[in-house]
C-alpha cells in the first residue's frame, strides 16, 4: 500500500486575476514584471522533425469534437485514473487515455522497475552515449507499463543555488553539460517510444515558497508564490540555454512551473510559453502544467498552456479550470477555435512523433497502490479490479546501472592508495555504507535518509527492486580477495570505531553523505532545500575521527550536491576522496569497481566544491521577503553562478567545476583550431501563416450536455461536458460574462499572419538555425602517460571577451579512451551560438568585437592549452 501525499497539498486561493491586471499593478508596485506576448503560436506545418507527425495529427484532430478536444486537453483529476496523471480518452476514435508519469531516474511508485543513478550523477560521466542508453532505458521500462509521457528530464532547477532541493534530478549548474544531457536523455526517451518532457519551465530554482499551499503548511503566511525575477540576458545565455538543446532535440512536451517568472505565474506567463519557447524556439509539441501549477482558465489558454496537469483546480476539487470551462469558453469565443484545436494538434504530433499507431497496449499499473487488485478510480473508490500487473520492465538495466554510476563516480582526491590491490585489511565506517534497517522503499518517495544514499526525495524517485549496499558489495569483494573484512554501519560507535580503525594494515573506508528532495516532505527541518550544506548526521565528525586515528582513510560521499569538506579534505592521512552522487540500485557494485579499479575513475564534478557556502554567491531564499505577496528572488547575480561565480569572485576553491582523477595521467599538447566556412548570420525575416482551425463545432449547448443516464460517471472526475444549457450554471465561474475583449490581454485572440522573431528558426525547432553553424574546429593531442587504458573528458572552454562576460564557459567535451603510451585526438567544435552573446537592444544574437580565446583543459581551473580565435 503506498501511502500519497496529498496532506501536503494544501488548498489555496485559485481564483486569480487576468495577467493584463497584474501588469498594471505590478508597475505600481515597481516589481519585476512580465511583458504579455500574444496570440499563442500555432504550430508550423513545415519544422524540421514535425512534418510527418504533423500529418497525421492533422488527419486525426480533423475527426475531432470539441469535446473530444477538450478532453484530450484536460487530466481526469488527481488518483482519478491509474498514472500521476491522464487525460480523457477519445473513445469514438479508439484513442485510450494518455498516461503522462514521472520521471527523471525510473518509474514512479512501481515494482519490477529499475532505479537508475540520478541525472546529476549522468552528468558526472560526461559520456554522450550513456546519458543516451539511460534514457533509452528509462523511456523503454515506461513504455512496458503503458506510460505515454515522461516527466523528464530536467534542466530546472539548473542549479543557481547548491543548497536547493532539486538539483540531483537534473544534471549540472553549467547550462552546455546540461544542454548535452536534455538532449540525450529526450532523444533516448523518444526513440524507446515516450513523449519526453523537458521541465520546470523555468526559474524553477528552490524549493521555498514554489506553491502557496505548501508554504502555508509549513507558516508561511504568504498569497503568492515565489518570482524568480531573471532579465532577459540571463535568461537566454544561462536558463534557456539547455531548454533550447531539448527542443532541438525534438522534445514532445515541457512542463511549465510552479513558482512566477517577474511575477507571472509560470503556466500562464505569456512572454515564457508564447514568447521564449513558441515563437522564438519554435517548440513544436505541448506544454502541460506541473501539478497545480495552473491558476486559470481561458487566460492559461491563451498564454500557451496545452494541457491541464491533473486537470482539477486543486487536487480532487472535482471542478477544473479546463474541462466543461474550456468548453463554454470555446463555444463563447474567449477560446478562440485556433487556440484549443491548436492544444490538440500540439499533443497529437508529439504523439505521433513517438508512437505508429493510436492503438495502444493497456496501462498495466496503478500508482496509487501495488495491490493486485483494487479501484481503477483510485480517489473515487471506483471500478474495483485487477490494477496491477506487475510487468517486470527491468531487462539488463542492471548492468547500465551499474556502468553509468561507476563512471560518473569522481574520484576527487587520491595521494596513491587507490585502486585497492587484495588489501590485508579493510574497515568499512558509517551508516551510508549500510541498509535501511526498515528496508530501501520504506520511506514514501524516499522521504527520510537512512542507510545508504542511492537518490534524493520526492516526485523524481522510483522503487528500488534491490539495492546493493557498499558494505555488502565491498565484503564479497573482501572475501574473494581474502581480505580481513569488518564494518560498523553507524556514525556514533566512537570507541568501536576508533578501536577498530586503529589497528594495524587498516584501509578505512568512510561513507557520508547528504541529502535534499522535493518541497512537499519536509524532512528533518529540510523543506525540500538543504538548510546547510555540510555532511548529515555527524558526518564531518566521522571523517575527522577516523581519519585522526587511521593514515589511511578514502572517503566516499553520497549526495546531492556539493557538501563542505574545508574542515578535513587536505588531511595527510585521508588517502582518497570520491563523490559517488547517487548512484541507484547498484551503488554497492560500482563504488567496489571504482575502489578496486576494475572501473578506472573518468568522472568529473559537475559542479564546484566551493570552501564556503557564501562563495558560492546567490543562496536559497528561506524566509518570505515581501510581507504576504511574492517572495522576490532577484537572479541579480545574472550568468554568474557555480564557477562562473567563484572565478568571477577570484576565489580558490576546494576541487573546480570539471575536475576528476584517473589511475592513470593524460598529458595535452598541439591545439589547433580550424576556421569553418559558415555564411554570416541571418536573422530569420517573414511570417506565419494564418491560425489553421480542423474542423468545425455546433453552438447548440444542447449538443454538449452528459450523454444520458447510463453514462457511468466517475465521482470527481473530470469531464468535458456540461451540466445544463445554460452556460453560466455549467461553469460555476463565479467572474462569468466577462467577454475576451474585457479580460483577455490585447491580440490574446488575433488569428492574423504573425511575424517571426529574428531568433527563431524559420523552420528549425531551437532557435534560428545559424545559431547551429559551425564557426571553428578546435583539435589537441591527448597521450596517456600512465601505465593503464583509461577514459578522458577532454573539455573545451571559451573566453567571451568582454567586461561582462566570465573568465571561461564550458562549450564543448569529448570522452576519449586511451591505450597507455597512446595520444588520441580531440576534436570539439564552436557553434555560432557558443560564441554570441545575447543583445537585448536586437533581440538577439550577436557576436561581440572582444578578442575571443579558446582553451582546451581537463577542468576549469587546468586549462593548459590556450589559442586565440581570429
Ligand atoms: C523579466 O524582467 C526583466 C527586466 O525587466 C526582463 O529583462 C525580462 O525579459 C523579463 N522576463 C520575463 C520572462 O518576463
Ligand atoms: C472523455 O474521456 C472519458 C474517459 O476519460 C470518456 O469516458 C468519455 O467518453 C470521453 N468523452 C468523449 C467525448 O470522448
Ligand atoms: C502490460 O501488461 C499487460 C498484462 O501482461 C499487457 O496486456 C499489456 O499489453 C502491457 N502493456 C504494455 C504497454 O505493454
Ligand atoms: C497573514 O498575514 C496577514 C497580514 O499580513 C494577516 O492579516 C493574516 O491574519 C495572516 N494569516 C495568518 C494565517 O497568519
Ligand atoms: C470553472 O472554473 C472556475 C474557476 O475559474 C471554477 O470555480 C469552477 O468550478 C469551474 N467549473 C467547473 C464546472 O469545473
Ligand atoms: C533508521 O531506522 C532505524 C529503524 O527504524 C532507527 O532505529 C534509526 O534510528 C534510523 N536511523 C536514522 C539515522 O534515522
Ligand atoms: C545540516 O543538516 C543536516 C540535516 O538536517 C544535519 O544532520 C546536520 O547536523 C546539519 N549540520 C549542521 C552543521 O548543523
Ligand atoms: C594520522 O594517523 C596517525 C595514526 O595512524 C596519527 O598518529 C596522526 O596523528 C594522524 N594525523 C593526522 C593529521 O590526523
Ligand atoms: C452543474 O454543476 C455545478 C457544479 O459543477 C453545480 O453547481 C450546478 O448546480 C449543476 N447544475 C445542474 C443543473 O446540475
Ligand atoms: C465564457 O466561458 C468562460 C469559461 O466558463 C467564462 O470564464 C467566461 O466568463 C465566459 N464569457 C462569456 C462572455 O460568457
Ligand atoms: C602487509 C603489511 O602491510 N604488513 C604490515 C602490517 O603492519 C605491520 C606493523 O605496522 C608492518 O610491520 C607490516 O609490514
Amino acid at each position: 500500500m503506498q501511502l500519497i501525499h496529498a496532506a501536503f497539498w494544501l488548498p489555496f486561493l485559485a481564483a486569480r486575476a487576468a495577467p493584463a491586471d497584474n501588469h498594471a499593478q505590478l508597475i505600481k508596485r515597481d516589481l519585476a514584471y512580465s511583458p504579455p506576448v500574444y496570440p499563442s503560436p500555432w504550430m508550423n506545418p513545415e519544422a524540421d522533425g514535425w512534418a510527418e507527425a504533423y500529418v497525421k495529427a492533422r488527419e486525426f484532430v480533423s475527426q475531432m469534437t470539441l469535446l473530444e478536444k477538450v478532453n484530450l486537453t484536460t487530466g481526469t483529476g488527481w488518483a482519478s485514473e491509474q498514472c500521476v496523471g491522464q487525460v480523457g480518452a477519445i473513445p469514438r476514435l479508439g484513442l485510450r487515455s494518455l498516461c503522462m508519469h514521472d520521471a527523471p531516474l525510473g518509474i514512479r511508485g512501481t515494482d519490477y522497475n529499475s532505479a537508475f543513478p540520478s541525472g546529476q550523477t549522468a552528468a558526472a560521466t560526461w559520456d554522450r552515449q550513456l546519458m543516451y542508453r539511460r534514457g533509452y532505458a528509462i523511456g523503454k521500462e515506461a513504455k512496458g507499463k503503458g506510460i505515454n509521457v515522461i516527466l523528464g528530464p530536467v534542466a530546472g532547477p539548473l542549479g543557481r543555488m547548491p543548497a536547493a532541493g532539486r538539483n540531483w534530478e537534473g544534471f549540472s549548474p553549467d547550462p552546455v553539460l546540461t544542454g548535452v544531457g536534455m538532449a540525450e536523455t529526450v532523444k533516448g526517451h523518444q526513440d524507446a517510444g515516450v513523449i519526453a518532457c523537458a521541465k520546470h519551465f523555468i526559474g524553477n530554482e528552490q524549493e521555498h515558497f514554489r506553491q502557496v499551499g505548501e508554504a502555508r503548511g509549513y507558516g508561511f503566511n504568504i498569497s503568492e508564490t515565489l518570482s524568480s525575477n531573471i532579465d532577459d540576458k540571463t535568461m537566454h545565455e544561462l536558463y534557456l540555454w539547455p531548454f533550447a538543446d531539448a527542443v532541438r532535440a525534438g522534445v514532445g512536451s515541457f512542463m511549465c512551473s510552479y513558482q512566477q517568472v517577474n511575477n507571472s505565474y509560470g503556466c500562464q506567463n505569456s512572454k515564457l510559453m508564447n514568447g521564449l519557447l513558441k515563437d522564438e524556439l519554435g517548440f513544436q509539441g505541448f506544454v502541460l502544467s506541473d501539478w497545480q501549477a495552473q491558476h486559470t482558465g481561458a487566460a492559461a489558454a491563451a498564454a500557451g498552456l496545452d494541457m491541464s496537469m491533473p486537470g482539477d483546480t486543486e487536487f480532487n476539487t472535482g471542478v477544473s479550470f479546463w474541462g466543461t470551462n474550456l468548453t463554454v469558453a470555446v463555444l463563447n469565443g474567449t477560446v478562440p477555435a485556433y487556440r484549443i484545436d491548436d492544444m490538440a494538434m500540439r499533443i497529437m504530433a508529439a504523439f505521433f512523433k513517438v508512437e505508429k499507431s493510436i492503438e495502444l497496449d493497456p496501462i498495466n499499473f496503478s500508482f496509487w497502490s501495488l495491490d493486485t487488485y483494487g479501484p481503477i478510480h483510485w480517489a473515487a473508490g471506483e471500478g474495483y479490479q485487477q490494477i496491477n500487473y506487475h510487468v517486470d520492465v527491468r531487462a539488463d538495466h542492471a548492468n547500465l546501472i551499474r556502468e553509468i554510476a561507476a563512471k560518473g563516480t569522481v574520484l576527487l582526491k587520491n595521494t596513491g592508495s587507490l585502486p585497492l590491490n587484495k588489501p590485508k585489511f579493510v574497515a568499512v565506517i558509517g551508516e551510508d555504507a549500510g541498509p535501511n534497517p526498515n528496508g530501501p522503499n520504506s520511506c514514501a518517495d524516499r522521504g527520510c535518509n537512512n542507510g545508504t544514499l542511492a537518490m534524493g526525495w520526492g516526485s523524481g524517485t522510483a522503487n528500488f527492486p534491490y539495492l546493493i549496499t557498499p558494505d555488502a558489495a565491498l565484503q564479497a569483494q573482501a572475501i574473494k580477495d581474502g581480505s580481513r573484512y569488518e564494518s560498523i554501519l553507524t556514525n556514533y560507535a566512537s570507541s568501536q570505531t576508533r578501536a577498530l580503525v586503529s589497528q594495524d594494515n587498516v584501509t578505512a573506508i568512510v561513507f557520508v553523505n547528504a541529502d535534499s528532495g522535493e518541497g512537499y516532505i519536509n524532512f528533518e527541518g529540510n523543506m525540500g532545500d538543504r538548510n546547510n550544506l555540510t555532511l548529515w548526521r555527524g558526518g564531518d565528525n566521522l571523517v575527522k575521527n577516523v581519519s585522526r586515528w587511521c593514515s589511511n582513510t578514502i572517503v566516499v560521499i553520497h549526495s546531492t550536491g556539493p557538501v563542505l569538506i574545508s574542515e578535513w579534505y587536505d588531511s595527510p592521512n585521508i588517502t582518497a576522496i570520491l563523490w559517488a552522487g547517487l548512484p541507484g540500485q547498484e551503488s554497492g557494485n560500482s563504488i567496489t569497481d571504482v575502489l578496486y579499479g576494475k572501473v578506472n575513475p573518468s568522472g568529473k564534478s559537475p559542479f564546484t566544491w566551493g570552501a564556503t557556502r557564501e562563495g558560492y554567491g546567490a543562496d536559497v531564499l528561506y524566509t518570505p521577503n515581501n510581507g504576504e505577496g511574492a517572495p522576490q528572488q532577484d537572479f541579480s547575480e545574472g550568468v554568474f553562478i557555480d564557477y562562473r561565480y567563484f572565478d568571477k569572485a577570484n576565489t580558490s576553491v576546494i576541487y573546480e567545476f570539471g575536475h576528476g582523477l584517473s589511475y592513470t595521467t593524460f598529458e595535452y599538447s598541439n591545439i589547433q583550431v580550424t576556421k569553418k566556412n559558415a555564411g554570416p548570420y541571418k536573422p530569420t525575416t517573414g511570417q506565419t501563416a494564418p491560425a489553421p482551425t480542423f474542423g468545425n463545432f455546433s453552438t447548440d449547448l444542447s449538443d454538449y450536455l452528459f450523454p444520458d443516464e447510463e453514462f457511468p460517471y466517475v465521482y470527481q472526475y473530470i469531464y468535458p461536458y456540461l451540466n445544463t444549457t445554460d452556460p453560466r450554471n455549467a461553469s460555476g465561474d463565479p467572474h462569468f460574462g466577462q467577454t475576451a475583449e474585457e479580460f483577455m490581454p490585447p491580440h490574446a485572440i488575433d488569428d492574423s499572419p504573425q511575424p517571426l522573431l529574428p531568433s527563431s528558426g524559420k523552420n528549425s525547432p531551437g532557435g534560428n538555425q545559424a545559431l547551429y553553424d559551425i564557426l571553428y574546429e578546435v583539435t589537441a593531442d591527448i597521450t596517456n602517460t600512465g601505465e593503464i587504458v583509461g577514459d578522458e573528458v577532454v573539455q573545451l572552454y571559451v573566453s567571451l571577451g568582454g567586461p561582462d562576460d566570465p573568465k571561461v564557459v564550458l562549450r564543448d567535451f569529448g570522452k576519449l579512451r586511451i591505450e597507455p603510451g597512446q595520444t588520441a585526438k580531440f576534436r570539439g567544435l564552436l557553434t555560432r551560438r557558443d560564441l554570441s552573446n545575447w543583445d537585448v537592444v536586437s533581440q538577439d544574437w550577436v557576436i561581440s568585437e572582444h578578442t575571443k580565446t579558446v582553451f582546451v583543459g581537463k577542468s576549469s581551473r587546468d586549462l593548459g592549452l590556450s589559442a586565440v580565435l581570429e
